[in-house]
């Protein structure tokens, strides 16, 4: 993409509004825009990171054999009175009523309709397990939207349903699903955190939240320091293996963490004081196991081996898609702007041209944006004829983890500058060179 044509309305002010950094880096960098109070458009910049991190989501979610649908933002009020939620979710849920005066909803979370879908549809053991999820946008009438996508009105969730025969199949959905957010926060350069939690109005028992540690966090949590040192790395899970997931859910709930919704004071002083933690933290997902919550009043029954009808086990399983960008940023920028992890960057690399209309200058960015583009990668040039200074503040407050200078002087000698935005570190190397450098490091991820 040239910067030239494209639409990345950046702020030179600071909003008055954003308390948070996070927020303000968003609107600074032209990424979202308020409709109404916690309903953002989504502007290029800030879209292309959305669908970054949806893609992670959906491949992470997949591998571990989870299967994708899309249900519907409205609903129709009737499931809801089925599952007795209706009445009970209060004043959060968005309530219309259509042409008919039939009441529907916005769908604030997909229980009833996920368990309508399956009540139709299923009717044996033998079509179990089964985990379908999508990514859709929901919303939540929340008393205090605030902090931009970190507690919207509206907001992108992907969130999944495990439909298990009984208790153990179930027990190993909730555990394949701790397993693979593991992998999904890290791929997205983040230390996601399991705390047991308390389960709210979605129900249940066994819940856990995952959290991002930063001081804007809106939750409190407490937690072993021994649980920081832990990576999910490379390992390769076999995700129908109940005992290998097992035991890595052992290995991440093993340190006390916990939210203060469930946290116990006694159990946290029986840790040496020095691994003692309380900080804040952002909540970027959920897991519950709640059973037959659901099952139970809708119907959702299968035939079991014995020839009996029996209610499915469920549990339901979200990610804060939309949420994850603040929570990136929160943990990733400096005072210059965001620092995107490479996973989820919106573009691979920026090239800034130090002199814009020297032909020498403007040949070898063209070549290096083609050779980037011939390698799979997508580089952000900045061919408008604007200072050096202002190139690289915009940049900086963008972004991108790589830039690629190029200017007169340098190509004099045969080189560019490539340039890290995280330690700020440059070197001085070849066109082709730095070509082939970035596209390396891109290679793994
Ligand atoms: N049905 C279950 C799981 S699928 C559910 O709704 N869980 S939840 O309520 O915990 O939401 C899942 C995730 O959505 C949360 O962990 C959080 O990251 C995100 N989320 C919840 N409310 C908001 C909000 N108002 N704005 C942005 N993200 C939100």
């Amino acid at each position: 993409m040239r910067l030239s044509r494209y639409f990345l309305p950046v702020l030179k002010e600071t909003p008055a509004e954003a308390q948070i950094v996070s927020h303000r880096l968003m609107l600074r960098a032209g990424m979202i825009k308020q409709a109404s109070a916690g309903i953002y458009s989504w502007l290029p910049l800030g879209y292309k990171v959305l669908r970054n991190i949806e893609r992670i989501v959906h491949e992470e979610q997949q591998r571990a054999g989870h299967i994708p649908l899309l249900m519907p933002t409205l609903q129709s009020a009737d499931l809801w009175r089925e599952s007795g939620r209706y009445d009970d979710y209060g004043e959060e849920m968005l309530r219309i009523k259509d042409r008919h005066g039939r009441d529907m909803l916005y769908g604030p979370t997909n229980e009833e309709l996920i368990t309508d879908i399956f009540r139709s549809h299923v009717g044996s053991y033998k079509d179990l397990p089964l985990t379908l999820y999508h990514i859709q946008w929901k919303f939540r009438d929340e008393v205090r939207p605030r902090f931009g996508v970190m507690r919207g009105r509206e907001f992108l969730m992907k969130d999944g349903y495990n439909f298990d025969i009984d208790y153990d199949s179930a027990m190993h959905a909730y555990n394949r699903h701790m397993v693979s957010y593991l992998r999904t926060y890290e791929r997205m350069g983040l230390q996601a955190i399991p705390m047991r939690a308390d389960s709210g109005p979605i129900g249940g028992e066994d819940t856990h939240e995952f959290l991002v540690l930063a001081d804007t966090g809106e939750s409190e949590v407490f937690y072993d320091s021994a649980i920081t040192d832990l990576k999910f790395g490379d390992r390769k899970v076999d995700y129908d293996n109940r005992d290998e997931c097992a035991a890595i859910v052992k290995e991440w709930t093993a340190p006390y963490a916990r939210t203060d919704e469930t946290h116990d004071e006694a159990k946290f002083s029986e840790i040496p004081e020095a691994r003692r933690k309380s900080s804040r933290g952002i909540e970027v997902g959920q897991i519950f196991y709640f059973g037959t919550k659901y099952s139970d009043p809708m119907g959702a029954m299968v035939t079991n081996d014995q020839g009996h009808k029996v209610p499915v086990h469920m549990g339901s399983h979200g990610i804060g898609v939309s949420r994850l960008l603040g929570a990136i940023i929160e943990a990733s920028h400096d005072d210059k702007g965001i620092i995107w992890p490479e996973g989820v960057t919106p573009f691979h690399v920026g090239i800034v041209n130090l002199k814009q209309g020297d032909p020498e200058a403007d040949v070898a960015c063209e070549n290096i944006y083609d050779a980037l583009s011939a390698k799979g990668l997508e580089p952000l040039y900045d061919d408008r004829d604007e200072r050096a200074g202002a190139k690289f503040a915009t940049m900086d407050l963008i972004g991108l983890p790589w830039r690629i200078t190029v200017g007169p002087r340098g190509l004099k000698n045969g080189v560019v500058e490539l340039t890290a935005r995280r330690t700020g570190e440059s070197e001085e190397l070849t066109p082709e060179v730095a070509v082939s450098r970035v596209a390396e490091i891109y290679s793994g991820i």
